[in-house]
């Protein structure tokens, strides 16, 4: 594995676990980070990964957002350059075809709030506040929170937070539809690892493929329904889908090999 230096990467037997490093500013997103989270997408194999959780380092932060120091004076091209730079690595996270969960230890605003959601699914510790507080800044989110954020709690409570910059706590978020599950003070980042787990048991083809079919609900270049008929009949011709049958005709666990 390569060396970062924004982030922290171990590889435990497939499941990568990935700490934004930057304890001090509240592991805010800088173009550090940005290079390690690019390098680090580009050079995963999918088929070699169980999935992944990213968490931020220390007890106060996922990621309190981009790095203000960094973007208060880029120009117009500058920013516009870093909010898409920013679009295409969140992109890269959603789309991956194993599971891409969140651990949120605290903050998730701004740019912390549109990694979480970039996510898959977010796990959160009782601590966990999220937020997009940029019209704090006379700014709007940069990294997909205006279109994420509806996804996944509706346009009117989206608007809210939007316009008023409030947080919520991790009780409203999971109320909202934000967060996935809640756990005990510190257990995040575990039960993220146990969800990968329970989900690397399945058959790998339609993981890859589920991903790829509920993002592309929200993907106006597709048809999702066609897609989903495309998919299912592929599938169905797969040694995966053959052995799943199988083992529960014969009531056992199936073995699956990705093909
Ligand atoms: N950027 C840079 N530094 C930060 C950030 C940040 N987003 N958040 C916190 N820090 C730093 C603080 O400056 C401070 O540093 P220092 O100790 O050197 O003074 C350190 O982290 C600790 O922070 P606080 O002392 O403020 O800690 P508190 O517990 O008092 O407060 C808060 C915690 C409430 C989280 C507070 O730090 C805060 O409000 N932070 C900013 C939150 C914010 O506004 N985030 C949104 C940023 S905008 C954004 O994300 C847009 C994304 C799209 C960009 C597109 C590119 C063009």
């Amino acid at each position: 594995m390569q060396t970062y230096n924004s982030i922290l990467v171990e590889d435990l037997e497939g499941l990568i676990l990935v700490t934004i490093n930057r304890p001090k500013a509240l592991n805010a997103l800088n173009t550090s980070v940005f290079d390690d989270l690019e390098n680090l997408m580009n050079t995963l194999n999918p088929a070699q990964v169980k999935g992944i959780v990213i968490t931020g380092s220390g007890e106060k932060a996922f990621a309190a957002g981009a790095d203000i120091s960094e973007f208060s004076s880029l120009g117009i091209d500058g920013a516009q350059n870093m909010s898409k730079r920013g679009h295409d690595i969140f992109f890269q996270i959603e789309r991956f075809p194993k599971p891409v969960i969140a651990a949120v230890n605290g903050f998730a605003l701004g740019g912390g709030c549109e990694l979480a959601m970039a996510c898959h699914m977010r796990v959160v510790g009782p601590n966990a506040k999220f937020g997009q507080p940029e019209v704090n800044l006379g700014i709007v989110p940069g990294y997909g929170g205006s279109q994420r954020l509806i996804q996944l709690i509706g346009k009117g409570k989206a608007m809210e937070l939007l316009l008023t910059g409030n947080m919520v706590s991790a009780d409203e978020a999971l109320n909202l539809g934000l967060a996935n599950v809640i756990t005990e003070e510190g257990g995040e980042v575990e039960k993220a690892k146990e969800l990968i787990l329970r989900i690397s048991k399945k058959a790998p083809l339609a993981i890859g493929e589920t991903i790829r079919l509920v993002n592309a609900y929200f993907d106006k270049s597709q048809e999702g329904f066609s897609e989903e008929v495309k998919t299912f009949g592929a599938l169905s011709n797969t040694a995966d889908f053959k052995e799943g049958a199988s083992a529960f005709l014969e009531k056992r666990k199936a073995n699956f090999t990705g093909k």
